[in-house]
């Protein structure tokens, strides 16, 4: 089976590398969130594991977010299982005892946004060219409430309700301003700053952090854990009504027409 994320774990830190490695770009389809997935459980079971520094091999693209085309005429049943994996990777990484870390090391839109701020802190490449954000309802979407909870556990509740109603992309320096990200860093840079400051999180006691760290989180997870196949029976009516697919649409042609 082809590979869409290369790990490297350092025995002698016990830091982890995810690279996601799907070009063009990075697109969360069913594959590559299923191995997302799949890999962040192995590394959480592995006893030598104790962080995780989730980055993109692609120059200029952390990721594109959700793979458009697993929703843009396809079946129900096929928008369904696609959702079930989205949940299951934002169950997994938010709540991961992991120490994680997004070494955002290009554009990072919608899902992308979503995947970095799922994680426990955000090193950003320091290029006013990159943006991040939740930018759905550019795409005539909304993003559901458990990506509204996080971005509002991020940024607060009203720059999160700026952000949503207008579907903003925000530059690096502006994602740095409104707390968006922590930090930013010359490009080259991103993977080893990350790894410096795994070393600050990785020196606080680990059951004291683990524990707090479901304090904080554990309320969001719970809302959906408590409520899954309504949210993907909500996911499924909204994607697969007639005015929606045309939005989709839209925008993919505009993503192609952009080109050149
Ligand atoms: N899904 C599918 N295909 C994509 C996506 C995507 N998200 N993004 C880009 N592509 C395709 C492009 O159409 C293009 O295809 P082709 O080669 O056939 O023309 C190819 O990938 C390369 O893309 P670009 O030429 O645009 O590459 P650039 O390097 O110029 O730009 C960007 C890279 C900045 C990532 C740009 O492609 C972009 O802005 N993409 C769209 C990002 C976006 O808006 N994603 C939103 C996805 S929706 C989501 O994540 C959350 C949904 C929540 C659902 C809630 C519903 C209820």
């Amino acid at each position: 089976t082809s590979s869409k994320i290369k790990v490297d774990l350092d025995p002698s830190t016990g830091v982890a590398v995810m690279r996601m490695q799907s070009p063009p770009v990075n697109s969360l389809n069913l594959d590559l969130l299923t191995e997302f997935t799949t890999t962040l459980e192995k590394l959480e079971m592995d006893k030598g594991c104790r962080g995780v520094i989730i980055t993109s091999s692609l120059p200029k693209i952390f990721s594109a977010g959700l793979d458009i085309l697993e929703m843009y005429q396809t079946s129900p049943e096929h928008c369904g299982e696609f959702w079930r994996a989205v949940q299951e990777m934002w169950l997994k990484l938010y709540g991961s005892k992991l120490t994680t870390i997004a070494a955002i090391n290009g554009s990072s839109p919608a899902g992308g946004c979503l995947l970095s701020i799922s994680c426990d802190y955000r090193v950003m490449a320091d290029n006013p060219r990159y943006s991040i954000g939740l930018n759905e309802t550019l795409l005539g979407i909304v993003a559901p409430y458990w990506f509204k909870d996080t971005m509002a556990n991020t940024v607060g509740h009203r720059t999160t309700e700026l952000a949503l109603a207008l579907g903003r992309l925000y530059s690096a320096p502006e994602a740095l301003k409104i707390g968006l990200v922590d930090e930013l860093v010359p490009e080259d840079q991103v993977v080893t700053t990350a790894a410096q400051t795994m070393g600050k999180w990785l020196a606080i006691d680990e059951n004291a952090r683990q524990v707090t760290k479901a304090m904080m989180r554990k309320p969001t997870i719970d809302k959906l854990l408590s409520n899954r196949e309504a949210d993907v029976n909500n996911f499924v009516s909204f994607i697969t009504q007639a005015s929606v697919q045309k939005s989709l649409g839209m925008y993919l042609k505009m993503l192609k027409n952009r080109k050149g």
